[in-house]
Formats: C-alpha cells, structure tokens, sequence
C-alpha cells in the first residue's frame, strides 16, 4: 500500500511526491527537520516539536510558508489520509530549489513535506537486556560550529558517530564535546541515576534538547526523584547506579554496558523501568487528538 505524503500544501501519493535535484536541502543538507510519534490517536507532544521545527528554521534564516496552525493541521490531516494510529511522523522542511552555488537567497520558496508512517519498533531485546554502547571519537558539533539546538538535514555529525558505534559492535555512540564531557548520543539523550539522583548532560554540553528528555524530567521531579542537569565525564557513566537513553522512537532504553564496563548490576535498571512505564502512561493522555 502506498503511502500519502503532505507536499506543499496538498496530500498525494508518494509515488508523485517528488524532491527537485536543485533542491539544497539534497545539495547542502540546507534545512530542518522533526521525528514526532503518535500513540493511539494522540500525537505527542506535537506543540513541543512544531516550536522546535519553527526555532531550528529561525536560526537557519529559513522562512517556513506555512504557519505553525497550518503546519499543525498538515500532520493531522497526513495522519488521517494514511490511518495511522501509532505512527512515526517525519516533519521536513528545504530551503527549497536554487542553482548549484551556495547562496539560499537563490532558492525562493521552502519545500515543505511530511510523512507519516507505521512506527518502526525497536526489537523487544533492547529493553529486556539493555544496551551496550560505546564513546566514539567524532565529537558532537559545538555551539560555535553546526549547534546541536538545530534539528538540520546536516546529521553527519551524528552519522559518523553511528558509523563508529557500528564498527565497533554497539548499538549506540555517545559523543563527547570538545572539553571530553558527555554530550550525548548520536540520535538519543542520555541519563544516569546516582544515588537516587537522575542526572543528564546540561543542553551547553552540547545535546539537543529533547522532547522526551524533557518528559523524563518531567516525570521524574513529579514523582519527587530529584533531578539535575550537568556536567558529566565518562567516569560519572561508568559509575552510574543505572544508565538510559532518551528519544522520539526509543522512548527510554536501558544500557548496562558502556566502553566495557558493566553498569549497576549489569541489568536494565529498576527506576529506569519505573520512568519508563511512567512514560507510556504519559503517552496515552499527553497529546493532540486526531
Ligand atoms: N539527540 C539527537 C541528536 C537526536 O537526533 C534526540 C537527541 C532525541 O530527541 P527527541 O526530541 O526525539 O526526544 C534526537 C532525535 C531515528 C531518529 O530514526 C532519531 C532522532 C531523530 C531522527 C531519527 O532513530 N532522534
């Protein structure tokens, strides 16, 4: 079956939903980008993510055609023509088509599409077991360099990372930033828990501010754990009572291995459980109806 794509303003089949050769966002990586799911027929926290899009295009000067109304009403309106109900739903706007240089003040008008698709679950292993992952030598992109606040096309930064991780057996890659402090993951927040303390690395080390990291807070401090957001070195990681990492398709996945050094007691742990159930509680009453 085929799929119908948001396209500039009118759904079609993605047999014509087609990108220009000359667009920049293929020949420079020039433009933003959203994952958003949605559980049921709720999409979560599609506020959260429409803002960041909005904020990411603003600091790329790249004005989005359409309003963050409109862009609201697109992702439901593609979510009903494919009937979807838990769904992966990827948001994307291009500086559109120019000529071969450069200079986005040639490309008149942003290519804006979305598409919505069944979500692609990560195997069922990955939360029974936990993950064992790796730092890798690419570090995350520094604030003065491509910001990690931008959600841009531009994720070789991360796929190098990926590529790494790959290589070296993992299934993660946590990147460092240029002081050697824990940034984040290549697609993923990450947090520890120490002495009841759920710890994540502060956005200035350089990680995306993510919308289910910010749920993980969220929960966390309702339920009266304290929270902190900081500086942490590799040392914190390998010394963490528990270890997790946060994201739009991974939700909240365990790892209980990092650079060959069992965590905790080397099995996902108890709290990182607890916050996960309290996650998908929260994902079937948080979220726009379609
Ligand atoms: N850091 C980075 C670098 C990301 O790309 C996250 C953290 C988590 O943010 P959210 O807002 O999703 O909690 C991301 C987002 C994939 C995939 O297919 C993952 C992301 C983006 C695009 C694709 O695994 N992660």
């Amino acid at each position: 079956m085929s799929l119908k794509i948001y396209m500039n303003g009118k759904i079609i089949d993605e047999k014509q939903a087609k990108i220009s050769i000359f667009d920049h966002g293929l020949l420079y990586g020039d433009g933003v980008f959203e994952g958003i799911r949605s559980y049921g027929e709720l999409v979560f926290r599609l506020k959260e993510h429409i803002d960041r899009l909005y904020e990411s295009a603003h600091t790329i000067m790249l004005k989005i055609p359409v309003s963050k109304q409109q862009m609201t009403a697109a992702v439901i309106a593609t979510l009903r023509a494919n009937k979807l109900k838990d769904a992966y739903i990827r948001l994307v706007v291009t500086r559109g088509e120019g000529d071969l240089g450069l200079d986005p003040r040639k490309c008149p008008k942003a290519t804006v599409f979305i598409i919505a698709d069944k979500i692609a679950l990560y195997p069922d292993r990955f939360y029974k077991q936990g993950l064992k992952i790796v730092t890798v030598p690419t570090q995350r992109s520094s604030a003065e360099t491509l910001n990690p606040q931008v959600k841009s096309l531009n994720y070789l930064n991360n796929i190098l990372a990926k590529l790494e991780a790959i290589n070296a057996g993992a299934e993660e890659a946590i990147m460092l930033n240029a002081q050697g402090h824990v940034a984040e993951c290549s697609g993923d927040n990450i947090f520890i828990i120490k002495k009841g303390v759920l710890l994540t690395p502060h956005i200035s080390m350089g990680a995306l501010k993510g919308i289910t990291r910010q749920a993980v807070l969220d929960i966390a401090s309702k339920s009266g754990m304290s929270v902190k957001e900081d500086v942490l070195t590799r040392h914190d990681l390998f010394n963490a009572d528990e270890c997790f990492l946060s994201g739009t398709a991974a939700e909240i996945v365990p790892v209980v291995k990092i650079d060959g050094r069992v965590i905790g007691n080397g099995l996902p742990g108890a709290t990182t459980l607890k916050l996960l159930l309290n996650f998908r509680k929260l994902t079937k009453i948080d979220g726009v109806r379609y």
